[in-house]
């Protein structure tokens, strides 16, 4: 099954549910119902159940079903998570205070500790359809918006038509070539099936963006690389300053913790001040261990450190949090290279793998940070943060036209379970369901 006939069976599905709902009268009943819809809806999450997985999505697999471990040992695990994070606040905070100062501050940040774990734990039952429709929002209506403007303006099929099309997409961030392209196989299909029609015309455009971002995505592996069992996995992240980086190693850190993973990270910006208190405070609160030097440490040393102590302590992940930005960028990609080696001659099948975070907000300035990091480091994919924060999802889109790059997590917010492993299918549901 495609991607477009699993997006239009979502859209049935859904729509089923919805009627189903509307159906019930007496209130014994709803709640049956609405207690049987969160089933369905969560037999219709394809990279949550590995049921699903199986039968659909094969770049989704492995990833997915370690998805569907994570939620299982995250549950389990979560009377144990619930006590120590706020401890060791606990902890530093006395560092940091004195006298009843510090009891009244530890007993406020405990507080905000337990609330904070109370809404993950919510959103940690947040199915992934859920997260990427709340975080798409803003792209499904600006995207719909775009798109409605466009075929309200519709008369015929004709050179204006393609013209008007092509600027939407553009508009929508999925880049000038992209956008060409979409335009071109409309227009044969529109020939092909003799199409006149605006609402089989609107259906046809969006099946022929799905169907286009599916054709690009054959030879792209989504899957996450680990080091066979008992040796440590090391993860590099890379990127420019403040498109998340240290956030999303936090956020890993939080999520494999719960896992039951035993997590290290090392701070390898040194150069930014501030930045390794920040992951150290990620650290504390997800009780993992932080490898960081003295200030403006050589970062390769740090994580030559790091990576000797993930071997001799037998930890699965190290994490690693980079610069983004040296005295310049001729500097930063020596650096990275230098990192890379300094890992491999401790490791020599590390890093399994180097993610490059892209900010979704900056659109196709995105694009121009990863053609510099590719050419210099060997990026295996991208993690693209902040998709809440932007109305134009194309970027997606685009990522994958011109840097045949795979998404493998995507950010929709701040808290460490907003970042979810990148569905396709989740993805395109989200951002299209209101226009098919
Ligand atoms: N809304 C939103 N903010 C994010 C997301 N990821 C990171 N941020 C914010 O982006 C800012 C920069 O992140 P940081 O991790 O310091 O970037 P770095 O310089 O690459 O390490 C911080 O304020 C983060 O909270 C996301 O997915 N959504
Ligand atoms: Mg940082």
């Amino acid at each position: 099954m495609g991607l477009f006939d699993i997006f239009k069976k979502k859209k049935v599905d859904q729509e089923n549910q919805s009627a189903e709902v509307e159906q019930q009268t007496t209130p014994e009943s709803a709640l049956s119902e609405s207690e049987k819809q969160v089933t369905d809806a969560d037999q219709n999450q394809p990279a949550e159940k590995s049921a699903n997985v199986a039968a659909t999505d094969q770049q989704n697999q492995p990833v997915a079903k370690d998805a569907a471990d994570t939620r299982v040992s995250a549950t389990a695990d979560h009377d144990e998570a619930k006590h120590e994070p706020a401890e060791v606040v606990a902890e530093n905070s006395k560092d940091e205070h004195d006298g009843d100062q510090s009891v009244a501050t530890d007993h406020n940040q405990n507080q905000g500790q337990k609330q904070d774990q109370n809404e993950d734990q919510h959103q940690d039952k947040q199915s992934n359809q859920d997260v990427y429709d709340r975080g798409l929002k803003q792209s499904r209506n600006g995207f719909a918006e775009r798109f409605n403007r466009f075929l309200a303006n519709f008369r015929s099929v004709d050179e204006n038509f393609f013209e008007e099309l092509e600027d939407t997409l553009i508009g929508a961030d999925l880049g000038f070539d992209l956008a060409i392209q979409i335009s071109n196989q409309v227009r044969e299909a529109v020939k092909v099936q003799n199409i006149k029609d605006k609402d089989q015309i609107r259906s046809l455009i969006i099946e022929q963006m799905v169907s286009q971002y599916e054709a690009q995505g054959q030879n792209e592996d989504q899957t996450m690389h680990f080091a066979p069992a008992g040796q440590p996995t090391v993860i590099l992240f890379v990127g420019v300053n403040g498109v998340g980086k240290t956030t999303t190693v936090g956020k890993l850190a939080s999520t494999h913790k719960k896992e039951g993973k035993k997590v290290l990270l090392a701070a390898a910006d040194t150069f930014r001040a501030g930045a390794v208190k920040q992951l150290q405070e990620w650290g504390n609160r997800a009780n993992v261990p932080v490898v960081a030097g003295p200030e403006k440490a050589d970062p390769a040393s740090v994580v030559y450190t790091a990576v000797e102590r993930a071997k001799e302590e037998h930890y699965d992940v190290l994490f690693v949090d980079t610069a983004g930005r040296l005295q310049n960028n001729v500097n930063l990609m020596q650096e990275l290279s230098k990192i890379n080696r300094v890992v491999k001659k401790v490791l020599p099948d590390a890093p399994q793998e180097v993610l490059l975070v892209l900010d979704a907000t900056t659109g196709q300035n995105a694009l121009q940070q990863a053609k510099l990091f590719q050419d210099s480091s060997d990026v295996t994919g991208i993690v693209l943060t902040k998709m809440d924060g932007t109305a134009k999802g194309g970027i997606v889109f685009a990522i994958r036209d011109s840097l045949h790059l795979p998404v493998k997590w995507i950010g929709f917010g701040e808290k460490a379970t907003d970042l979810r492993v990148f569905s396709a299918e989740d993805f395109v549901y989200g951002m299209f369901k209101d226009l098919v």
